[in-house]
């Protein structure tokens, strides 16, 4: 019994390896240049022990953060693989006087509504207010596809650039 979960486990494994490794590839021909762009590691410390050990801190977007007009999907590719337990961070302002186009966070069900940003059967993960000041955190902590979108302005927003999917990935310890 033990045997089968464990041969299991190592060919989902290898599934996410091949899928990862397939939506970077053009990276690797690129090099390692962009590689960390927006990653930090919290727990420093922690590192020095055991390199792999010890979850992220991604900001989504690196700089650009959480905004209208940028292409998360292709964030997403260029910053693969993501693992087990890492967290992103999603920053964007509060809808206030100066800024009258906020953003939010949704969970999309499935990939069919994720390539036609169709947010019917859609969760909402964070209001517009909630990516403020050091922003709104989201583990990943199941092993799952995630669908990512902001839901304002009746899906446009997601047609516009706003969505990725990230299928987060084990790792060797
Ligand atoms: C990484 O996180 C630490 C602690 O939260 C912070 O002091 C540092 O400025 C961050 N670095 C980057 C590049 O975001
Ligand atoms: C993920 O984090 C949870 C809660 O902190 C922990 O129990 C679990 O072992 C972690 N899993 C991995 C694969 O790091
Ligand atoms: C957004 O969610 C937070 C936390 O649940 C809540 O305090 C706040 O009132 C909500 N804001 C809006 C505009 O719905
Ligand atoms: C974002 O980039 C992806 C991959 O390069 C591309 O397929 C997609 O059409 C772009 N989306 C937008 C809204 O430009
Ligand atoms: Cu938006």
């Amino acid at each position: 019994m033990a045997l089968i979960y464990t041969k299991m486990c190592i060919l989902i494994t290898m599934i996410a390896a091949i899928l990862t490794i397939g939506s970077s590839n053009a990276d690797f021909q690129k090099g390692p240049r962009n590689w960390n762009f927006g990653i930090n590691h919290t727990n420093e410390p922690f590192r020095h022990k055991n390199p792999i050990q010890g979850s992220r801190r991604i900001i989504v977007g690196g700089s650009d953060n959480w905004r209208f007009g940028f292409n998360y999907t292709e964030w997403a590719r260029t910053n693969a693989p993501f693992f087990f337990n890492d967290t992103l961070v999603f920053k964007f302002d509060p809808p206030s006087d100066s800024n009258a186009h906020p953003h939010s966070i949704y969970l999309l069900p499935n990939l069919w509504s994720f390539l036609r940003c169709d947010l019917r059967w859609a969760k909402r993960v964070a209001n517009t207010s909630q990516g403020g000041g050091e922003g709104f955190e989201f583990v990943l902590n199941k092993w799952k596809p995630y669908y990512f979108a902001c839901g304002e302005s009746n899906g446009f927003h997601c047609q516009s650039g706003m969505k990725f999917f990230v299928m987060p990935f084990f790792r060797w310890y």
